[in-house]
């Protein structure tokens, strides 16, 4: 029986990567780093997950001779500060709605008493800036359990941030499903032994998704499944 839903963030919550990519590129601007992601080179980036190993990724791939300085570690945090300030910043100026079915789900599932938890490899800051407009100030209360990219240092396809998150729950990963959005997040849930809905977005569709449980393809604002329908196939 189906015993708690656990969410990743970015991508499944609400489709939130060009508002990072945004955040990336304001920053690298600001800093005049001489830096653009365009969209399909951020597709690419996104395969490695959170945005401070993404920076250090680029950077290593970019200009390989600096990013063996010792002060580059410093520069990436800085990097990745100011990118989460423009981030959480577009957020509270222009609010972003969440995926269609998502609220449905967060609803049927609260209704039913079905604990709800996240899994995600992003910076904490920015989940505030996703769900507090959508859920209010007590957004935190839905949730009975939440990883995230400060609790797990080690990201996504590492299953550690699901593996905290069933250890919050006190629910073992045969009892619980995961939804996301990207392979990475696919691998890091098997990798934990939940099965997982995916529902891939404009950034991570045609990526692996043959482990998946489910995957449900939203184009056109096709709304995920309903509880109902996802208890029933789960039993
Ligand atoms: C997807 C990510 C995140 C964001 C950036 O996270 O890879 O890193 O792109 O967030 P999710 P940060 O696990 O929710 O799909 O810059 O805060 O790391
Ligand atoms: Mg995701």
């Amino acid at each position: 029986m189906l015993q708690a839903l656990i969410f990743d963030v970015d991508g499944t919550l609400a489709d939130t990567e060009s508002a990072h990519l945004a955040a990336f590129n304001q920053a690298f601007a600001t800093l005049k780093l001489g830096w653009h992601w365009d969209q399909q080179l951020y597709t690419r980036l996104l395969k490695v997950a959170g945005g401070h190993e993404r920076i250090a990724h680029f950077w290593q791939m970019h200009e390989p001779a600096t990013a063996k300085h010792q002060d580059t570690p410093a520069c990436i945090a800085a990097i990745h500060a100011l990118k989460t300030r423009f981030y959480t910043e577009a957020l509270q100026q222009s609010h972003l709605p969440l995926r269609p079915g998502v609220l449905d789900l967060l609803e049927a599932a609260a209704q039913l008493g079905l604990p709800l938890a996240l899994a995600t490899t992003t910076t904490p800051a920015n989940i505030e800036a996703l769900l507090r407009p959508q859920l209010g100030s007590l957004w935190r209360r839905w949730f009975a359990a939440v990883g995230d990219g400060s609790t797990a240092p080690r990201k996504k396809p590492d299953p550690q941030v699901y593996q905290q998150v069933l250890a919050q729950l006190k629910l073992p990963a045969s009892a619980c499903l995961a939804i996301e959005d990207s392979e990475i997040g696919l691998r890091a849930a098997r990798a934990a032994g939940l099965s997982t809905l995916v529902a891939p977005s404009a950034y991570t569709r045609g990526q692996d998704f043959s482990q998946a449980w489910w995957l449900h393809e939203a184009d056109e604002g096709r709304p995920l499944p309903r509880l109902s329908e996802l208890r029933q196939r789960f039993a």
